[in-house]
Formats: structure tokens, sequence, C-alpha cells
């Protein structure tokens, strides 16, 4: 198949021929007179001919219609545009077959539009059918990644391209030069694979932005990258518990070196750091790192960049305590506050500004590193908690703790969230409904017999601060809410009050930094309620109401 596709002349005969064996029939069942065999055999290789030359054009068409210069087209686009060049030239030898047998109406032009669409009904779902065949058969070798330079020549004559492999296979290649350069991880290592890729992620009002990031379990762009370590419910990866052994490999399929830190304070530069920076260099080749989990805590992982910090490229790290107990650190730790209880569960909220214009910068510079973008020319636009903002983090279980009222009885009491600020801004969560209380700010446990409680929180870029979430109604709150009353649903806002942070793109309120938490009066309405939350109801309906201001707006920029 990839022969065929990389011969104009063998993809024009194979469309020409689809083409014939539609348009022909058609023509001899229609009641217009019908041009002889030796007519069609001149029509078919007119056809053939101009097929021929028209598909490199086509291809060039599709190309300059990319979003992204100096990339090949998707297999779509390329295979329509190439099965239009071929229903035009089918659609010409039908005419010209018209011509030689005396056969031509005297409506030319209807006849040609009349060939041109009959054709076009078999060569674009051919072409299409070959394309994706010739791209699915291209193979994909860990070592030809490795070895293939940065300019990707050598996957562009494959008829497969970096990045369209990059979508399709990221998963596929690690696991296969894992299994290459690793022998066997030893039992007891706790093992993490990430990847570095970039690409576009779509905001809440689906205006794509280009992210330097690592890559979701479907080989996509993903913001934050995944977890080390287990980040709470709904989650199914192993934990990670401090003195845990650690192997984290990183496998770089972008074009450019990459930097990868574990820094335990909150310092931009490393100063203590758990890992790190370590290189991981262009090509693909998994870089292994082992490492001795830290004490208990939340950490960040990350480029050692800024930039590309910013763009995407950080996750974060959860240490359990050694003791396995739901603590955020182990109880006896010197001169620190002894936690009485365990925890219910634990959530992460991982705090960050996006800023397009930087998205840019760095999709024009696909080689560059270190971006030589000033740093007080950063502008955030959209801000997010989790990767997502607005309506659409108040409809994520993953964000959204739901509890029952606290059973005073029970020996586990509220919820841990670990907030992490990624970002660049300071920003500042404030709860609604109840009051927190700080057990951890970055890698340090709260001091002994000292605890603040606390509405709103200041954390500055590159925090971290653990605090305890007691699901009840605030002790001051009247009146209190009585579980044995009854009531459906109480739902508390969370929103950031950096004020910048509450909208997207620049003015859209209240789409950005915010989520909520939910009460409930008892274990039997936990399942209803989240039900609720994961609705995603309220997100389909802002999305439709943005899509169609856009288009009102569109239309008037039109007639204008
Ligand atoms: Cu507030």
């Amino acid at each position: 198949m990839r022969t065929i596709v990389s011969r104009p002349p063998l993809l024009a005969a194979v469309l020409v021929a689809g083409a014939a064996c539609w348009l022909i029939p058609v023509r001899l069942a229609g009641a217009d007179p019908s041009p002889t065999l030796g007519a069609w055999i001149a029509g078919a290789i007119a056809a053939l001919v101009l097929t021929a030359l028209l598909i490199p054009h086509a291809r060039r068409a599709a190309a300059a219609l990319t979003d992204r210069p100096g990339t090949p087209a998707s297999p779509t686009l390329e295979g329509a545009s190439i099965g239009l060049a071929a229903a035009l030239g089918a659609g010409f030898g039908a005419v010209l077959a018209d011509a030689v047998a005396g056969t031509l109406g005297r409506e030319l032009a209807l006849e040609l539009v009349r060939d041109v669409s009959l054709a076009a009904f078999v060569t674009a779902p051919l072409a299409l059918v070959t394309l994706a065949g010739a791209r699915a058969a291209a193979p994909v070798k860990g070592r030809e990644l490795a070895t293939e330079p940065s300019g990707s020549a050598p996957a562009r004559a494959l008829g497969s391209t970096r990045r369209g492999f990059l979508k399709a296979g990221a998963g596929g290649v690690a696991v296969a030069a894992v299994a290459r350069s690793v022998p066997v991880a030893a039992a007891a290592e706790k093992t993490f694979h990430l990847t570095i890729t970039d690409g576009d992620i779509h905001m809440i009002d689906e205006v794509p932005v280009f992210c330097r990031t690592f890559a979701g379990t479907d080989g996509k762009p993903q913001m934050p990258g995944p977890f080390i370590g287990n980040p709470g419910p709904f989650d199914t990866g192993r934990e990670v518990l401090e003195g845990d052994d650690v192997l984290v490999t990183v496998t770089n399929l972008t074009p450019r070196d990459h930097t990868f830190l574990i820094e335990s304070t909150g310092s931009e530069e490393p100063t203590r750091p758990v890992v790190g920076p370590v290189t991981i260099p262009q090509g693909g080749i998994p870089v292994e790192i082992r490492f001795k989990a830290p004490d208990a805590g939340t950490y960040i992982y990350r480029d050692a960049d800024r930039n590309n910090r910013i763009l995407g490229m950080h996750g974060v790290m959860v240490v359990m305590p050694g003791d396995g107990s739901n603590r955020p650190y182990t109880n006896g730790t010197p001169g620190s506050l002894t936690i009485p209880s365990e925890f219910l569960a634990q959530y992460v909220w991982v705090l960050h500004d996006i800023d397009p214009l930087l998205g840019e910068y760095a999709r024009a510079r696909p080689h560059q590193q270190v971006l030589d973008f000033p740093f007080d020319k950063i502008t955030p636009r959209y801000f997010t908690i989790n990767g997502v903002s607005g309506v659409e983090s108040t409809e994520s279980l993953v964000t959204v703790p739901v509890f029952p009222v606290q059973d005073t009885a029970a020996p586990q009491v509220g919820t841990l969230i670990r907030v992490v600020n990624t970002g660049v801004a300071s920003h500042s969560p404030h709860w609604h409904g109840n009051h927190v209380f700080v057990v951890m700010f970055n890698e340090r446990p709260s001091k002994a017999n000292f605890v603040i409680e606390k509405d709103v929180m200041r954390i500055a870029a590159l925090q971290r601060v653990a605090v305890l979430l007691p699901v009840h109604s605030g002790l001051d709150a009247w009146p209190p809410l009585d579980p044995k009353k009854g009531f459906e649903e109480q739902e508390y806002p969370m929103h950031c009050h950096a004020e910048m942070s509450q909208t997207a793109a620049g003015g859209l309120y209240p789409m950005g930094m915010l989520t909520d938490w939910r009460l409930v009066s008892g274990p039997q309405d936990v399942a209803a309620a989240r039900a609720r939350v994961r609705s995603g109801h309220k997100t389909r309906r802002v999305k439709a109401q943005i899509a169609r201001a856009r288009a009102a707006n569109a239309k008037k920029i039109r007639w204008r």
C-alpha cells in the first residue's frame, strides 16, 4: 500500500480504475448516448495522465491547509484532496471520451460537473482508504525513532510523520523501548512511565493552546502530567510510600532536549533536589531515573526551565507516610503537629496558569529547548485546576469532594486536599462552607501544637499546601446542618481570590480557577450527588452558549 501511495502514477491508476468502474456503468444505464469502448480507453488514458500530474499539487494544497506549517497534512485532508484531484481527472477523461465518440452534449460545463461528481463518489473514499492503509502499514520501531534526525525526513518518506506517529503510538514506543533497555525491574521498585510530547490542548472556550507537556495514557498531550504515586479517589495507580524505591522512565518524543527535576523546596532553582535536573535527550530512548521516595508529602516534578513548566511540563508526586496510614506525614516526626485522626480521602488540586502567546512562541520554535521569552511578558489567559476550568472543574469527581456530613463517632475525619501551584501567579484559594486546617507547607509538616485555620490561603508559584477540610458545615454556621433532619445537598464553592484567575480568555467570567465541594446528609445520598456532579450538564450548556456567541460574532464580522 505504501508503494502505491508514494508513486503518483500508481495511485492515479488505482483511483481512475475505481472511478471508471462506477462512471461507465452509470453512463451506460443512463438515457444519454454513451461513448464507444475505444473512446472510453482514450478518456481513461487522459484521466490517468491528468490525475498523476494533479496528485502532487493536491498534496501541497492539503499541506498548505494544515494548521502547522512544515508538517504534512492529516491522512483525511490529504485523502480528500487527492480524491478530488482524481475526480477532476476522471471527469475530464469522461468528457474527452464523449468528445472522441461525438456524444458530447451542448452543456459542456454541466456534463463535466456531472462526471466529476460521479467520479468523486468513488475516488474520495478510495483515496482516504488507501492513505489510511498506507499510514497504518508504516513500520513503527523505537530504534528508527531514536536515530531519526530532528528534521524527521525519513519518517516522512515512509508516508508517516513524527507528529502523526506521536499521536498514534507514544505509549507503544515507550513500552517497546523500555522492554529493550530495562532487563527486569526489581519486584519492590515502583515504576512510572512519563512521555514528553507537545501539541494542542483545548481550553474551556474550545480555543486550542499549544503545550509542551507529558502524554496521558492515550498518548495525547495532558496537563498536568500523569501522577507519580496515587493522588486520591478514582485513581488506580500505585501508592508511593516514603523510602520506597522508585523508577521513573522518561521518554522524550520531541525534537529537542528537556530536563527532569523534582525539587523538595518551593524554589525555582534547584536547592534541595530529590531528583535532577536530569537531561532527557530527544530521540525517544527512555531515561531511567531511580531514587528513594523522600519524606511523605506533595512534590512537583517539572522541566527545570520555567517556560517549559508553564507550557505544561509539570506533574505531581504524592508520597504517603511509611506506616501506611491515611495521614499527610508520619506522626511522631520531631517538632511536627500530631495529626490525631486519619483522613477519609485525599484530593490533589493542581493550579496552573496558561499563556496562549507563549504557546504560539513555542509552536514556532520546535527545536529550541530554552525559549527566550522574558518572564515579564508572560500573561496567563487561562487558569485551571487539574487541567480544566470554570464549570468543567465543578463537574469533575477528581476535583470535587462529595461527602456525607461527618459522623462524629467515625475514626476517620475530613478530606485532605493537596493544593499545588505549578503556574507563575500567586493564587489564593478560598473555601466556602468551612475553614481548613493547614497541615503541610511545601515539604514541611506544620509545627507541633500549632495549626492554622484558614479560609483563604495564599499559595505562590511552586508552593504546595496540604489542608484538612472537615466535612461538616462550619461550627460557627447558623443554623448548623443537621443530618438527622435530612437535606438534599449543600454545594460550596472554592474559588481563587486573585481575581484575574476567575476569567478565561481575558473576560469569560466565571470560567477560571474555581471548583466546588459538596455535603449530603448521609452515605445513602453520596451516589446520587456524585452522579449530579459528573453529569456534565453545566459544561455542555456553557460550551453551547460559547459556540453560539462565537457564531453570532462571526456573522457580524462577515456582514460588516
Ligand atoms: Cu471568596
